[in-house]
Protein backbone atom coordinates (compact mmCIF):
# COMPACT_ATOMS: atom_id res chain seq x y z
CA UNK A 1 0.00 0.00 0.00
CA UNK A 2 2.18 2.88 -1.64
CA UNK A 3 -1.06 5.55 -0.45
CA UNK A 4 -0.51 9.21 1.26
CA UNK A 5 -1.80 9.41 4.96
CA UNK A 6 -2.12 12.12 7.10
CA UNK A 7 -2.30 11.60 10.55
CA UNK A 8 -3.11 14.79 12.93
CA UNK A 9 -1.66 14.66 16.74
CA UNK A 10 1.51 12.56 15.43
CA UNK A 11 3.75 12.88 18.52
CA UNK A 12 2.50 11.10 21.17
CA UNK A 13 -0.59 8.87 22.01
CA UNK A 14 -3.11 7.33 20.18
CA UNK A 15 -1.79 9.64 16.62
CA UNK A 16 1.64 7.77 17.00
CA UNK A 17 0.88 4.55 17.47
CA UNK A 18 -1.76 4.97 14.00
CA UNK A 19 1.10 6.51 11.92
CA UNK A 20 3.55 3.45 13.73
CA UNK A 21 0.80 1.24 11.74
CA UNK A 22 0.40 3.03 8.59
CA UNK A 23 4.02 3.33 7.64
CA UNK A 24 4.42 -0.38 9.09
CA UNK A 25 1.78 -1.22 6.39
CA UNK A 26 3.74 0.30 3.83
CA UNK A 27 2.14 3.93 3.63
CA UNK A 28 3.66 7.06 3.41
CA UNK A 29 2.53 8.75 6.48
CA UNK A 30 2.66 12.56 7.09
CA UNK A 31 2.41 12.82 10.79
CA UNK A 32 1.86 16.27 12.26
CA UNK A 33 1.84 18.05 15.67
CA UNK A 34 3.47 21.18 17.31
CA UNK A 35 6.44 19.17 18.57
CA UNK A 36 7.81 17.64 15.32
CA UNK A 37 11.44 16.69 17.06
CA UNK A 38 8.87 13.64 18.64
CA UNK A 39 7.43 12.38 15.39
CA UNK A 40 11.07 12.95 13.95
CA UNK A 41 12.09 10.64 16.61
CA UNK A 42 8.87 8.14 15.84
CA UNK A 43 9.85 8.54 11.75
CA UNK A 44 13.78 7.63 13.17
CA UNK A 45 12.54 4.44 14.96
CA UNK A 46 10.25 3.05 11.91
CA UNK A 47 12.86 3.38 9.69
CA UNK A 48 15.21 1.58 11.98
CA UNK A 49 12.62 -1.33 12.27
CA UNK A 50 12.49 -1.84 8.93
CA UNK A 51 8.89 -0.68 8.19
CA UNK A 52 8.05 -0.42 4.46
CA UNK A 53 6.61 2.95 4.59
CA UNK A 54 7.95 6.18 5.61
CA UNK A 55 6.80 8.73 8.36
CA UNK A 56 7.27 12.35 6.96
CA UNK A 57 7.33 14.81 9.85
CA UNK A 58 5.56 18.15 9.43
CA UNK A 59 5.21 21.29 11.85
CA UNK A 60 1.77 22.12 12.21
CA UNK A 61 -0.28 24.22 15.00
CA UNK A 62 -3.67 23.07 13.87
CA UNK A 63 -4.99 26.06 15.77
CA UNK A 64 -3.90 28.28 12.83
CA UNK A 65 -5.59 27.55 9.96
CA UNK A 66 -2.70 29.17 7.27
CA UNK A 67 -0.65 26.42 8.89
CA UNK A 68 -3.09 23.75 7.80
CA UNK A 69 -3.50 25.07 4.32
CA UNK A 70 0.28 25.13 3.54
CA UNK A 71 0.38 21.96 4.95
CA UNK A 72 -1.82 20.49 2.30
CA UNK A 73 0.49 22.95 -0.12
CA UNK A 74 3.57 21.10 0.81
CA UNK A 75 2.19 17.40 0.76
CA UNK A 76 0.29 18.30 -2.87
CA UNK A 77 3.95 19.48 -3.68
CA UNK A 78 6.26 16.67 -1.93
CA UNK A 79 3.32 13.86 -2.29
CA UNK A 80 1.15 14.47 -4.95
CA UNK A 81 -1.96 14.57 -2.49
CA UNK A 82 -3.37 13.03 0.24
CA UNK A 83 -5.07 9.38 0.38
CA UNK A 84 -6.07 8.81 4.20
CA UNK A 85 -6.99 11.53 6.57
CA UNK A 86 -6.75 10.43 10.18
CA UNK A 87 -8.27 13.48 11.85
CA UNK A 88 -6.98 12.77 15.30
CA UNK A 89 -5.76 15.97 17.15
CA UNK A 90 -7.51 16.87 19.98
CA UNK A 91 -7.17 18.11 23.56
CA UNK A 92 -9.50 18.74 26.60
CA UNK A 93 -9.29 21.73 29.02
CA UNK A 94 -10.94 20.64 32.20
CA UNK A 95 -13.32 23.52 33.42
CA UNK A 96 -16.95 23.77 34.12
CA UNK A 97 -19.21 25.49 32.17
CA UNK A 98 -20.33 27.80 35.46
CA UNK A 99 -16.88 28.83 35.38
CA UNK A 100 -14.61 28.12 32.16
CA UNK A 101 -12.17 30.60 30.59
CA UNK A 102 -13.28 31.31 27.01
CA UNK A 103 -9.70 30.96 25.61
CA UNK A 104 -9.54 27.36 26.80
CA UNK A 105 -13.07 26.80 24.48
CA UNK A 106 -11.60 28.29 21.78
CA UNK A 107 -8.46 26.50 21.78
CA UNK A 108 -10.90 23.03 22.15
CA UNK A 109 -13.17 24.29 19.15
CA UNK A 110 -10.24 25.18 17.48
CA UNK A 111 -8.25 21.90 17.70
CA UNK A 112 -11.30 19.75 17.99
CA UNK A 113 -13.62 21.11 15.55
CA UNK A 114 -12.56 23.66 13.24
CA UNK A 115 -9.29 22.05 12.37
CA UNK A 116 -11.14 18.45 11.99
CA UNK A 117 -13.49 20.37 9.50
CA UNK A 118 -10.40 22.26 7.61
CA UNK A 119 -8.36 18.93 7.02
CA UNK A 120 -11.35 17.19 5.93
CA UNK A 121 -12.60 19.91 3.46
CA UNK A 122 -8.93 20.04 2.31
CA UNK A 123 -8.39 16.23 2.34
CA UNK A 124 -11.52 16.16 0.17
CA UNK A 125 -10.15 17.90 -2.47
CA UNK A 126 -6.61 16.61 -2.54
CA UNK A 127 -8.49 13.62 -3.26
CA UNK A 128 -11.68 15.31 -5.92
CA UNK A 129 -8.42 16.50 -7.81
CA UNK A 130 -6.53 13.61 -8.36
CA UNK A 131 -9.71 12.03 -9.06
CA UNK A 132 -8.88 9.39 -6.05
CA UNK A 133 -12.19 7.60 -5.11
CA UNK A 134 -11.40 5.10 -2.75
CA UNK A 135 -10.33 8.19 0.05
CA UNK A 136 -11.13 7.37 3.72
CA UNK A 137 -11.70 10.19 6.48
CA UNK A 138 -11.25 8.95 10.26
CA UNK A 139 -11.93 11.23 12.49
CA UNK A 140 -11.09 9.74 16.10
CA UNK A 141 -14.06 11.14 18.53
CA UNK A 142 -14.49 10.32 21.86
CA UNK A 143 -17.68 8.34 24.13
CA UNK A 144 -18.03 11.74 25.26
CA UNK A 145 -18.96 12.25 21.28
CA UNK A 146 -22.27 10.11 22.22
CA UNK A 147 -22.98 10.35 25.75
CA UNK A 148 -21.86 13.03 28.43
CA UNK A 149 -19.17 12.10 30.70
CA UNK A 150 -20.66 12.46 34.24
CA UNK A 151 -17.89 15.11 35.40
CA UNK A 152 -18.80 18.39 35.12
CA UNK A 153 -15.51 19.51 34.08
CA UNK A 154 -15.72 17.60 30.81
CA UNK A 155 -19.07 19.16 29.39
CA UNK A 156 -17.48 21.79 26.84
CA UNK A 157 -15.22 18.77 25.83
CA UNK A 158 -17.99 16.63 24.98
CA UNK A 159 -19.57 19.14 23.12
CA UNK A 160 -16.81 19.51 20.76
CA UNK A 161 -16.88 15.29 20.22
CA UNK A 162 -21.20 16.14 19.64
CA UNK A 163 -19.93 18.31 17.16
CA UNK A 164 -17.38 15.69 16.03
CA UNK A 165 -20.04 12.96 15.51
CA UNK A 166 -22.66 15.34 13.64
CA UNK A 167 -19.71 16.51 11.53
CA UNK A 168 -18.74 12.74 10.13
CA UNK A 169 -22.72 12.07 9.52
CA UNK A 170 -23.02 15.12 7.72
CA UNK A 171 -19.81 14.35 5.85
CA UNK A 172 -20.87 11.02 4.95
CA UNK A 173 -24.26 12.37 3.37
CA UNK A 174 -22.29 15.13 1.40
CA UNK A 175 -20.32 12.15 0.41
CA UNK A 176 -22.91 10.20 -0.87
CA UNK A 177 -24.76 13.09 -2.42
CA UNK A 178 -21.26 13.57 -4.51
CA UNK A 179 -21.77 9.94 -5.55
CA UNK A 180 -17.95 9.37 -4.47
CA UNK A 181 -16.37 6.35 -2.86
CA UNK A 182 -14.59 7.84 -0.11
CA UNK A 183 -15.71 6.93 2.73
CA UNK A 184 -16.02 8.48 6.37
CA UNK A 185 -15.56 6.88 9.64
CA UNK A 186 -15.47 7.89 13.16
CA UNK A 187 -13.75 5.53 15.90
CA UNK A 188 -15.02 6.77 19.43
CA UNK A 189 -12.89 5.99 22.11
CA UNK A 190 -13.16 5.67 26.22
CA UNK A 191 -10.59 5.88 28.21
CA UNK A 192 -7.17 5.58 26.41
CA UNK A 193 -3.69 5.13 28.63
CA UNK A 194 -1.71 8.42 26.95
CA UNK A 195 -0.75 11.58 27.86
CA UNK A 196 -4.18 13.20 27.13
CA UNK A 197 -5.68 13.19 30.96
CA UNK A 198 -2.13 14.66 32.21
CA UNK A 199 -2.47 17.50 29.42
CA UNK A 200 -6.02 18.78 30.95
CA UNK A 201 -5.10 22.30 31.84
CA UNK A 202 -6.80 21.69 35.66
CA UNK A 203 -6.08 18.38 36.04
CA UNK A 204 -4.24 17.80 38.70
CA UNK A 205 -1.38 14.85 37.94
CA UNK A 206 -2.62 12.23 40.99
CA UNK A 207 -6.16 12.67 39.44
CA UNK A 208 -4.77 11.25 36.01
CA UNK A 209 -2.77 8.94 37.36
CA UNK A 210 -5.46 7.38 39.24
CA UNK A 211 -8.25 7.44 36.63
CA UNK A 212 -5.55 5.45 34.57
CA UNK A 213 -4.20 2.74 37.48
CA UNK A 214 -8.38 2.36 38.78
CA UNK A 215 -9.12 0.44 35.97
CA UNK A 216 -7.34 -1.40 32.53
CA UNK A 217 -7.70 0.78 29.79
CA UNK A 218 -7.55 0.96 26.42
CA UNK A 219 -3.94 1.00 25.23
CA UNK A 220 -3.22 3.69 22.00
CA UNK A 221 -2.32 0.70 19.56
CA UNK A 222 -5.65 -0.83 20.09
CA UNK A 223 -7.25 2.32 18.31
CA UNK A 224 -4.44 2.24 16.07
CA UNK A 225 -5.88 -1.54 15.50
CA UNK A 226 -9.30 -0.51 14.84
CA UNK A 227 -7.76 1.93 12.45
CA UNK A 228 -6.04 -0.75 10.68
CA UNK A 229 -9.23 -2.68 10.19
CA UNK A 230 -11.45 0.07 9.27
CA UNK A 231 -9.17 1.04 6.39
CA UNK A 232 -8.69 -2.98 5.14
CA UNK A 233 -12.75 -3.19 4.79
CA UNK A 234 -13.73 -4.05 1.40
CA UNK A 235 -14.63 -1.23 -0.47
CA UNK A 236 -18.16 -1.78 -0.43
CA UNK A 237 -18.77 -1.45 3.18
CA UNK A 238 -19.05 1.76 4.80
CA UNK A 239 -18.15 1.32 8.78
CA UNK A 240 -19.99 4.12 10.23
CA UNK A 241 -19.13 4.74 14.08
CA UNK A 242 -16.80 2.28 16.13
CA UNK A 243 -17.55 2.95 19.78
CA UNK A 244 -14.81 1.01 22.20
CA UNK A 245 -14.11 1.46 25.60
CA UNK A 246 -11.89 -0.25 28.78
CA UNK A 247 -14.62 -3.43 30.08
CA UNK A 248 -14.01 -1.72 33.81
CA UNK A 249 -14.97 1.35 32.42
CA UNK A 250 -18.52 2.83 33.84
CA UNK A 251 -19.75 5.23 31.01
O1 LIG B 1 -4.03 12.60 23.26
P1 LIG B 1 -2.55 13.14 23.51
P2 LIG B 1 -4.55 11.16 22.74
N1 LIG B 1 -1.72 21.55 16.75
O2 LIG B 1 -2.75 14.33 24.39
C1 LIG B 1 -1.80 17.04 19.12
C2 LIG B 1 -9.29 11.41 21.61
N2 LIG B 1 -9.61 10.67 22.84
O3 LIG B 1 -3.58 10.54 21.83
O4 LIG B 1 1.15 19.56 19.03
C3 LIG B 1 -1.23 20.36 16.38
O5 LIG B 1 -1.65 12.06 23.96
C4 LIG B 1 -0.63 16.80 20.05
O6 LIG B 1 0.59 17.20 19.44
P3 LIG B 1 1.53 18.44 19.94
C5 LIG B 1 -8.83 12.82 21.89
O7 LIG B 1 -9.92 13.71 22.06
C6 LIG B 1 -8.64 10.32 23.73
O8 LIG B 1 -5.05 10.41 23.89
O9 LIG B 1 2.91 17.95 19.70
N3 LIG B 1 -1.36 19.24 17.10
C7 LIG B 1 -0.65 15.29 20.20
O10 LIG B 1 0.06 14.68 19.15
C8 LIG B 1 -8.05 13.12 20.63
O11 LIG B 1 -8.89 13.60 19.62
C9 LIG B 1 -9.01 9.65 24.91
O12 LIG B 1 1.19 18.70 21.36
C10 LIG B 1 -2.01 19.34 18.28
C11 LIG B 1 -2.13 14.95 20.08
O13 LIG B 1 -2.79 16.10 19.50
C12 LIG B 1 -7.47 11.76 20.23
O14 LIG B 1 -8.21 10.79 20.94
C13 LIG B 1 -10.32 9.35 25.14
C14 LIG B 1 -2.56 20.54 18.73
C15 LIG B 1 -2.76 14.67 21.44
O15 LIG B 1 -2.11 13.62 22.05
C16 LIG B 1 -6.01 11.59 20.55
O16 LIG B 1 -5.85 11.67 21.95
C17 LIG B 1 -11.29 9.73 24.23
C18 LIG B 1 -2.39 21.68 17.92
N4 LIG B 1 -2.83 22.89 18.27
C19 LIG B 1 -10.91 10.38 23.07
N5 LIG B 1 -3.14 20.31 19.94
C20 LIG B 1 -8.03 9.24 25.97
N6 LIG B 1 -6.73 9.35 25.74
O17 LIG B 1 -8.46 8.78 27.05
C21 LIG B 1 -2.96 19.01 20.23
O18 LIG B 1 -12.57 9.46 24.50
N7 LIG B 1 -2.28 18.42 19.22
Amino acid sequence: DGRVALVTGASVGIGAAVARALVQKGMKVVGCARSVDKVEKLAAECQSAGYRGTLFPYKCDLSNEEEILSMFSAIRILHTGVDVCINNAGLAHCEPLLCGRTDAWRNMIDVNVLALSICTREAFKSMQERHIDDGHIININSMGGHRMFPSADEHFYCATKYAVTALTEGLRQELQEAKTHIRATCISPGIVETEFAFRHHNTDPERAAAAYESIKCLKAKDIASTVMYVLSAPPHVQIGDIQMWPLEQVL
